[in-house]
């Protein structure tokens, strides 16, 4: 595939509510839009990183850095050999930045599927038309007004609620979720790396309310002490953070860290990474489900097309644009009975609404290929 150029495109959408988890709040979702274009097509994706280093090490600013300086000169140099199968080996050498990679990648892939007529879907193995969605509720002032919002959400349809929680919101919030919505509801919590192994008699006081899954409860590299913890309670632990690779994936798997695996295909390095951790998990019997970084239309289409792979047994964090943004940058994917479709048409399967993009778009680096 012959690549003319790639853009790099920083938008600032604001959230519909604030989302706090244990390391911060956000009230507006920065990203960059990696824009490839090639004769026929353009491909588009999204940056998954934050403006701030909080959840892992990569944030925004790093990763256009490293996208200009380090990533996209070794793409170029692959010339005309260059397709989305190649992006991950020729990028190897330089260590970690994930996100950055993934976005590259997952953009040269949709310029690739639009050439061909291919959807993401369809190129991944998606075997569903449709897939369940589930929200991620942030930590709130008061559990009054968490309640308020999960019946909003199960009002809208969702299909599974997900608490954020840490130290002084846990025990609580899960209670009073239980006691007011009853044991049918699908509940999970994400600590996002909050606590430590010292607490596990503490996380033991949500074995009673029959969660499906504590995500990421300790140290994203502490998977000895997940495996230990993973003795001491019985909600079954769910990793996030600490899972970069397939490898990563089998170890913890191997290592009884974890019984469920939150897929992102940006924090893997993109999605055919994101595949093989699906498949490797599934070859052990390990359910799976596809998460977010409240992404925008953009993201969102390639998460539902991932989402839509057999093992993705769990609901997602794939909610409609509604619950993140009252102007999407695409059209917006809403929730019908629970569950969002799988786009159809070529690469991504959705549009970039220009005038929004215009609106929204603060700065616009090109890069000549
Ligand atoms: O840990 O899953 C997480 C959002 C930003 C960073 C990390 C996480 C999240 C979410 C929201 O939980 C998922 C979503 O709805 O996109
Ligand atoms: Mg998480």
């Amino acid at each position: 595939m012959k690549i003319e150029n790639i853009e790099l495109h920083r938008v600032c959408m604001p959230l519909v509510s604030p989302f706090r988890t244990s390391f911060g709040t956000a009230t507006e979702r920065e990203t960059t839009l990696v824009r490839v274009v090639t004769a026929e097509a353009e491909g588009w994706a999204e940056c998954a990183a934050e403006p701030d280093p909080l959840y892992s090490s990569e944030f925004l600013d790093g990763c256009d850095l490293v996208m200009r300086d380090h990533l996209i000169p070794r793409l170029k140099m692959l010339g005309d050999r260059l397709t989305a199968e190649h992006v991950a080996t020729a990028l190897a050498p330089v260590k970690g930045h994930p996100m950055a990679k993934a976005v590259l990648e997952t953009a040269i892939l949709d310029a690739q599927l639009k050439e061909s007529g291919v959807s993401f879907g369809g190129y991944l193995g998606a075997v569903h038309e449709q897939v369940p969605a589930g929200v991620s509720v942030g930590i709130m002032d008061s559990i009054d007004e968490m309640l308020d919002a999960v019946a909003g959400y199960l009002a809208e349809g969702y299909l599974r609620i997900k608490l954020k929680i840490e130290p002084g919101w846990d025990i609580a919030p899960v209670r009073a979720v239980r006691e007011r919505f009853g044991d049918e509801v699908l509940l999970q919590v994400d600590a996002n790396t909050a606590y430590t192994l010292a607490d596990a008699r503490h996380l033991a006081r949500l074995d009673p309310f029959d969660l499906l899954l504590v995500e990421q409860p300790l140290a994203e590299d502490d998977i000895l002490g997940h495996a230990q913890l993973a003795k001491l309670i019985k909600t079954p632990i769910c990793l996030d953070e600490s899972i970069e690779s397939a490898r990563d994936a089998a170890a913890a798997i191997t290592l009884g860290a974890c019984s469920v695996i939150n897929v992102k295909p940006a924090r893997v390095g993109g999605y055919l990474e994101a595949r093989r951790i699906h498949d490797v998990a599934a070859a052990h019997g390990v359910p799976v489900w596809c998460g977010g970084m409240l992404e925008t239309g953009v993201g969102r289409a390639a998460n539902v097309a991932l989402a839509g792979l057999p093992n993705f047994v769990l609901p997602g964090d794939t909610s409609a644009s509604s619950r993140y943004y009252s102007q999407d940058l695409t059209e917006p994917f809403v929730l019908e009975e629970g569950h969002l479709r799988v786009p159809r048409g070529p690469g991504i399967g959705v549009d970039i609404l220009p005038d929004v993009l215009a609106e929204l778009t603060s700065s616009t680096t090109s890069v000549r290929f």
